[in-house]
């Protein structure tokens, strides 16, 4: 079968080749091909070819291994309960490794025609500290970018000497634009660049606390790893063989805050001046159910999201976690319809083509919880509301977060703070009480407030000795028995 590539895909909307490099992203993974990559391609079809993309890896050769050779081109495959259709997208110009040239990727991110740097990192390609979002000055990476500012390893520390060699070119500085579910995440990116700047040199921060844009996004659409089984499907539909093609919803949302001194692209996105209210909708009803699915969906032996949905009991949890617990802490989004969001979650998550495997979401649980989970326990706590539902979603996490699973196999903890964590599930044993309070004396997780709360500790506590003695499923559905 033939490789995708320019000589051999269906008619494209523009020409590649005539693309400028407007954008340069950092981190060029799933997401971010099957979002705002899918935004610019649109963008850049209606005839603004300004607007490339020079994609850069921080990590691994492979996502730019398997595009190479097929010009930067792949497919992106959207479904919902109804089907699939497939199309190629071709805004990318290129893929950076930055181990292998990290002077190459300065270089390109200072060039004259960038006005856009974006990034999806991951929440943890920030180097801050969660509970926060101050920078982690004691992070190994900015340990690191600090001794060697030319040669930086984080993204944090990439944008610093890429703003650095603008500022000493006399360019204007480009948007700093994150697509990562951080909490404001504008601001937390711009604390963190900011602090990062001004340590490498004062004057510098100075210069990007006045200059630099750093607008608020939320984003919205689901994009589980692609599978072998997907390139499978990808290949038989189109005729053509793609070495990593994306695999998504056909829902697709991003709420941008609109501060682009340089220009953007005309994306299809919505733009408003405060991001903070479709934010809180979108990370405490998608991001803190999938949470709470993943860790007890996992335990209980769910392969998948879908896989979870299927399990009444643990559907219902979900869904009694959005509509009693999280719903009455959002404030409403203009424009939105917060009953119409939490219906089309439900049936998001049904999604049978997405294989979105519980333990993929399951990773930097520690990054995660606070804008996931906490944020909601704490407006709750506040208005002396239930916080049951809540309170299993993070017992679920601590339960998970041992290593061990119900049959006494090893979970592959994925977490920066996994070995602390495990360290803390080892001394505590299956003594409920100790470890609760064991992981809540973690600041950077949980702040002070969250563990000196009696109401949070206990309930935390008492799903957790539910969970050690029951089992994730007995104690999803006891719940469910208990709470109407
Ligand atoms: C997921 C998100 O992996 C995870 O933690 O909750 O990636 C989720 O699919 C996206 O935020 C949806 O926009």
């Amino acid at each position: 079968m033939p490789r995708l590539s320019r000589t051999t895909c269906p008619p494209l909307a523009y020409d590649p080749a005539a693309l400028e490099t407007g954008i340069v992203h950092l981190g060029v993974g799933a997401f971010h091909r099957a979002h705002m990559a899918d935004y610019t391609d649109q963008a850049i079809a209606a005839g603004d070819l300004r607007w490339g993309i020079l994609g850069a890896s921080l990590r691994s050769p492979e996502t730019r291994n398997a595009l190479k050779p097929q010009d930067w081109l792949y497919t992106i495959t959207e479904s919902d309960e109804t089907g699939e259709r497939f199309r190629v997208i071709a805004c990318l110009k290129d893929i950076l490794v930055a181990p292998e040239n990290p002077q190459a990727l300065i270089a390109a991110m200072a060039l004259p025609s960038v006005k856009i740097v974006s990034l999806t990192v991951t929440e943890k390609g920030y180097a801050h500290d969660p509970a926060t979002g101050e920078l982690n000055e004691q992070h190994p990476d900015i340990v690191h970018d600090l001794a060697n500012p030319q040669a930086p390893r984080s993204a944090p520390g990439f944008l610093v000497a890429a703003l650095r060699e603008r500022r000493a070119r006399g360019l204007p500085p480009f948007t700093v634009l994150t697509c990562d579910n951080l909490p404001a995440n504008g601001r937390t990116v711009a604390k963190v660049v900011t602090r990062l700047a001004t340590l490498v040199e004062p004057a510098l921060g100075a210069w990007v606390a006045e200059h630099v844009a750093f607008p608020a996004t939320m984003v919205d659409r689901i994009v589980p790893a692609t599978t072998e089984s997907d390139r499978a499907r990808v290949a038989a539909a189109t005729g053509l063989d793609d070495a990593w093609p994306v695999v998504t919803e056909i829902y697709n949302n991003w709420v941008v805050e609109d501060v682009f001194p340089q220009g953007r692209p005309a994306w299809g996105a919505t733009f408003v001046s405060d991001i903070a209210p479709f934010e809180l909708m979108k990370l405490r009803l998608l991001n803190g159910a999938h949470s709470t699915m993943s860790y007890l969906g996992y335990l209980a032996g769910r392969e998948t999201i879908a896989a979870c949905m299927g399990d009444d009991a643990l559907a219902g949890l979900v869904a009694y976690l959005m509509h009693r617990e999280v719903t009455s802490t959002l404030p409403v989004p203009p424009g939105a319809d917060i009953e119409s969001y939490k219906a089309a979650l439900l049936r998001r998550f049904r999604n049978p083509a997405l294989k979105h495997r519980t333990w993929q979401i399951a990773m930097d649980g520690s990054q995660k919880l606070p804008q996931r989970l906490l944020g909601t326990i704490r407006d709750r706590l506040r208005a002396g509301a239930p916080i049951d539902a809540l309170a299993l979603g993070v017992a679920a996490w601590m339960r998970y977060v041992t290593g061990i699973d119900e049959k006494g196999n090893a979970i592959d903890v994925r977490d920066p703070l996994s070995a602390g964590l495990r360290a803390r599930a080892d001394a505590a044993g299956r003594d409920a009480g100790k470890l609760a309070s064991s992981l809540l004396s973690m600041e950077q997780i949980f702040g002070r407030d969250l563990p000196a709360n009696p109401v949070f500790s206990a309930a935390v506590t008492a799903a957790l000795a539910s969970l050690f003695h029951n089992g994730a499923q007995k104690t999803y559905e006891d719940f469910m028995r208990t709470h109407q």
